[in-house]
């Protein structure tokens, strides 16, 4: 049995890191036996960050090691599709994980309404007053590498901007299809969709949360997949 290392779940999604829902999906779809084991403190794992997975005695740490392994397993998550698609699919799985990830970052950790929010549901496990001490700290190094990756300068408006033709390349594809790539989830659906889902998650209304939320395609596509996806 395979066993996930996962941030819990919260805001309504299974996880709270869209990396964590992405390794569910593609377990689920490869049809190993897994188990997941919830953790809010990534220190000890692989890379410090999570998902990571334990397979008898060895750890993987990062999602796409996850599913490099998965396939070297025999899990096929991209069987249907051409070379062509394949490069749009790495295309879009690497602007949903470094690009639009970043946005939810900012908007979790960045916005003050948000912030005390995701505060108290991320570390709830740390009495509330040392909680605050804590995390300030964290808070200020999750911003300072927001600044020293770029995102992190733009105001709310321009952020908004730049995420909007990431969001309208994903609905053009929706158009041809229920998912990316047609009528059957591939990987791209694993890492893109639960980024939207992230995104509409957030709490506190932002601009992007409220974006995303009200969007009557891409609040279906996150339904549809999380469902495919079991
Ligand atoms: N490239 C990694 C990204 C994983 C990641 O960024 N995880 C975040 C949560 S969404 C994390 O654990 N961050 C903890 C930290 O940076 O200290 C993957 O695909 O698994």
């Amino acid at each position: 049995m395979l066993t996930l290392i996962t941030y819990p779940p919260a805001f309504g999604q299974p996880s709270a890191s869209p990396f964590c829902v992405k390794a569910m999906y593609l377990l689920n779809h490869s049809g190993q036996k897994w188990q997941r084991q919830d953790t809010p403190d990534p220190r000890n794992w692989p890379k410090g960050k999570l998902p990571a997975l334990w397979i008898k005695d060895e750890i993987i740490g990062d999602s796409d090691n996850i599913r490099t392994w998965l396939e070297q397993n025999g899990a096929e998550f991209d069987g249907s599709l051409s070379d062509l698609d394949r490069a749009t699919s790495r295309a879009f799985i690497r602007m949903a994980e470094e690009h639009l990830y970043f946005h939810i970052m900012l908007d979790r950790w960045g916005d003050d309404t948000v912030w005390p929010i995701v505060r108290d549901t991320y570390f709830a496990s740390i009495p509330s007053l040392p909680r605050r001490i804590i995390t300030r700290g964290l808070r200020r190094t999750v911003l300072k590498g927001m600044q020293t990756q770029g995102l992190g300068r733009l105001t709310a408006t321009e952020r908004l901007a730049r995420v909007e033709p990431d969001l309208q390349a994903i609905t053009h594809r929706l158009w041809q299809g229920p998912f990316l790539f047609g009528s059957t989830p591939t990987a791209a659906d694993a890492s893109v969709a639960p980024m939207l889902a992230a995104m509409a998650a957030t709490p506190g209304e932002t601009a992007l949360s409220q974006r995303v939320k009200n969007d009557e395609i891409l609040s279906a596509y996150v339904t549809r997949t999380s469902e495919a996806f079991g």
